[in-house]
């Protein structure tokens, strides 16, 4: 299988991690955002939206990194995504919190304007945005600390695809200033998470984020 990504992509990252997590071994095909690569007609080809990352596995395409994640896990019998209606039920509730709100909302604005826009020169961070992404962050990270209160992972006991999901927007959280130290039980997952092997082995360069 390959994985059409630019590794300092925070969602490139979560699904190696994911690929590396589950001892599946995914060949990284390199589309380097800074490059305008993904806007390549053979890249556009496999993925018509132009972003990363897209697997391939023989003649089977797939964009969407929650999708790709699903289809990795899927692979063999795991405990990321246990086959259980309702616990996949619940990762999938996260992970669609993540898509439409979490990342969305409140921490892609931080990370582009505060890391991407200068490694662009893009122009200075427009602090309009960046006020109502500090103010949609502690919305959303309140929820996280209230439940991660009273168990060490999203969904149960146990690590799934719902940590790797919720965890990938903060890979640059020092980088962007989000106040992570706010939040003591949010700040404890968020360590027990990003210090699992498979997040070191595909950890991105710091170079650029995207
Ligand atoms: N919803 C998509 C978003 C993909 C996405 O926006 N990827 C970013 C990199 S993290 C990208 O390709 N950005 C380049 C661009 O939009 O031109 C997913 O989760 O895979």
């Amino acid at each position: 299988m390959k994985l059409h990504g630019f590794p300092p992509s925070p969602r490139t990252w979560a699904a190696r991690a994911v690929a590396a997590q589950l001892g599946m071994p995914l060949e990284l095909v390199l589309v380097d955002l800074s490059k305008g690569q993904q806007h390549a007609p053979d890249y556009r080809a496999i993925n018509p939206t132009g972003r990363a990352p897209t697997l391939v596995d023989g003649d089977f395409v797939l964009w969407e990194t929650t999708a790709i994640m699903q289809y990795l896990a899927g692979q063999k019998p795991n405990t990321l995504w246990p086959d259980d209606a309702r616990v996949r039920a619940d990762i999938v509730r996260w992970q669609s919190w993540t898509l439409a709100h979490w990342e969305k909302d409140s921490c892609v604005p931080l990370v582009f304007e505060r890391l991407v826009k200068p490694i662009l020169g893009a122009g200075p961070p427009d602090e309009a945005v960046i006020a109502r992404a500090l103010e949609n962050f502690a919305r959303d990270a309140r929820i996280l600390e209230t439940h991660l209160a009273s168990q060490p992972y999203l969904v149960g006991q146990a690590l799934t695809l719902a940590d790797f999901s919720v965890a990938g927007p903060l890979v640059y959280a020092q980088q962007a200033g989000m106040p992570l130290a706010d939040y003591p039980k949010l700040s404890e997952w968020f360590a027990r998470v990003s210090a699992l092997p498979c997040w070191k082995q595909t950890a991105p360069q710091p170079a650029a984020a995207a």
